[in-house]
């Protein structure tokens, strides 16, 4: 384990990053953080771009090889963990954790970041009127598969935590932040994440907050 140098380009404020940050602490590495603000070029320099030539975070760079795409990150410190997995072996388990990362991805995570698009990012992004609309009602219909997991197990892919919590905590605070309504299971269960002792704070940070 001492032989890791991993160093997460990340931004000032939370971003897919902090899933990253999560999955390396809960692994137990040592880790470096670079913190580069898109608002002010620091993530189009030549320099990083030669990392990342989409210009976006994370990246993690593990004894100087990149890394890139939030999920695939934390599914390779997964396997890179000999002392600890956070993604179940067992076929049906491996599947239902599956099911629920693929379903986060295209039915949910797709739209929020449309509608963060259309709102937040603006400096970013501009998109026809109406979009932000339009994505928030998909979200709200998309997540009522979430909120009935979440009634039947502690945790969304299992009853133990595994990286699909790193990656719902996420989907569901972005949720609310668009105020879709959370019903008290789905908060139970935020809490439950928030008490673990390697929940990253700084995923609470949002940009307009700094
Ligand atoms: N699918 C990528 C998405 C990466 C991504 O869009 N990152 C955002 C921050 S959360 C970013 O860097 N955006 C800058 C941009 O769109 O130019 C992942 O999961 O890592």
């Amino acid at each position: 384990m001492n032989s890791n140098k991993f160093v997460l380009y990340a931004y000032p404020f939370r971003t897919r990053a902090e899933r990253v940050l999560w999955a390396l602490k809960e692994f137990g590495y040592s880790y470096e953080v670079v913190r580069l603000n898109p608002f002010k070029g620091e993530t189009k320099t030549e320099g990083f771009l030669s990392l990342n030539p989409s210009g976006k975070v994370p990246v993690l760079t593990h004894n100087g090889e990149v890394f890139t795409e939030s999920l695939a990150i934390i599914e390779y410190l997964n396997d890179l963990s000999t002392t600890k997995k956070l993604i179940p072996t067992e076929p049906k388990a491996t599947y239902k954790y599956r099911k629920a990362i693929h379903y986060g991805l295209t039915e949910i995570e797709a739209y929020l970041w449309v509608a963060e698009q259309d709102s937040r990012s603006s400096a970013l992004y501009t998109w026809p009127k109406g979009t932000y609309q339009d994505a928030i009602s998909q979200v709200k219909e998309n997540i009522k598969p979430v909120w009935q997991w979440l009634n039947e197990c502690d945790y969304i892919a299992a009853d133990q935590f595994t990286l699909a919590d790193i990656y719902f905590y996420q989907l569901i605070i972005w949720s609310k932040e668009h105020e879709i309504e959370v019903p008290t299971a789905a908060d139970e269960y935020l809490k439950r994440l928030e008490a673990r002792v390697c929940f990253p704070p700084e995923i609470l940070i949002r940009w307009e907050d700094l």
